[in-house]
């Protein structure tokens, strides 16, 4: 890893049920992370946490789209156009944004940073949800549920230029590690053309399998890859600090060579981000020190 790392907090937990996730970023560093990163000898900078409002002084609904729910929508809107900038002006530094969370809805900004203009970018969003609601399916109306579908256009969302990337193509997206979908995003997943793994695929195969050949789909014609890690995408046992946790997901050891292969990527990839990360929930901040293992793994840790 020949770049300086800049880490970008991003306290959200607007597009969450549950607070806490807006401690994300503080865990995650106390957890060591710029030690991990600097016993790799990978330069690593801190950009700080950006600003984001607090739930209880704005109105959930205030900002709605037709036909539909998105909770916070103006919220998220602002926070993640700061994403955007920061993650863009990381980039244009010449630095590697490694963008912290904070809920999953801060992926929209964060990808929304990482696209270069006239370029393709592969994303690989390691998840035990697909979060592929529209503010028309969606059960909660949590964004956190909505961000791979806001990146996408689908819904509501196609006329939403703050969420919608158009440099991404579903033919270049990646779901792995999948169990736990609601009804209507099941089948939007399923109409759609990004390429999902479930967890069933990957116990039939398994994760370095898996894993290559998703980074294969996501790098395959594109100039860069964004790579999303939800920590819920592994299993409770060993990522109990999570808003949302689905029993039967990855291991420690799986977990890890995932990370693994993301580092053989390097090339290509231009961002990453840990989410859903949530203290009050943890034990021992196992989770968000877990996170900081694995960030050091995709950054070419390696045993021997
Ligand atoms: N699918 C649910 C929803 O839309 C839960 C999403 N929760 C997540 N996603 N943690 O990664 O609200
Ligand atoms: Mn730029
Ligand atoms: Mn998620
Ligand atoms: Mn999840």
């Amino acid at each position: 890893m020949d770049r300086t790392v800049r880490v970008l907090g991003v306290p959200m937990d607007l597009g969450a049920d549950r607070r806490g996730v807006d401690m994300g970023p503080s865990a995650i560093r106390y957890g060591g992370l710029a030690e991990q990163l600097d016993g790799l000898g990978v330069d690593c900078t801190d950009g700080g946490d950006l600003a984001v409002p607090r739930p209880e002084a704005r109105d959930p609904d205030a900002d709605q789209p037709r036909g539909g729910r998105a909770k916070f929508r103006r919220e998220t809107r602002e926070v993640c156009e700061d994403v955007r900038t920061a993650v863009s002006g990381t980039i244009d530094d010449g630095e590697f944004p490694l963008v912290l969370g904070g809920d999953h809805s801060i992926a929209i900004g964060t990808v929304a940073g990482a696209a270069e203009p006239d370029e393709s970018l592969g994303v690989v969003w390691f998840d035990a949800h697909g979060d592929f609601n529209t503010p028309q399916t969606t059960p909660s109306g949590n964004i956190h549920g909505m961000s791979l579908a806001a990146i996408l256009g689908k819904g509501s969302f196609a006329d939403e230029s703050w969420a919608h990337t158009p440099a991404v193509s579903e033919e270049n997206v990646v779901l792995v590690g999948l169990r736990n979908l609601d009804e209507g995003e099941r089948r939007l997943v399923r109409e759609s053309d990004v390429t999902a793994y479930s967890m069933s695929d990957v116990d039939a195969r398994s994760v370095p399998e898996v894993v290559e050949e998703a980074l294969g789909i996501a790098a395959d014609g594109t100039d860069a890859i964004h790579v999303s890690l939800d920590m819920d995408w592994l299993d409770p046992t060993e990522a109990p600090g999570v808003g949302t946790p689905v029993r039967g997901g990855v291991s420690y050891r799986e977990a890890h060579v995932a990370m693994e292969y993301v580092a053989e990527r390097h090339d290509k990839l231009r961002t990453m981000e840990l989410v859903e990360v949530n203290p009050i929930l943890d034990d021992h901040n196992q989770t968000a020190e877990l996170a900081c293992e694995l960030a050091a793994s995709a950054f070419g840790k390696r045993i021997l």
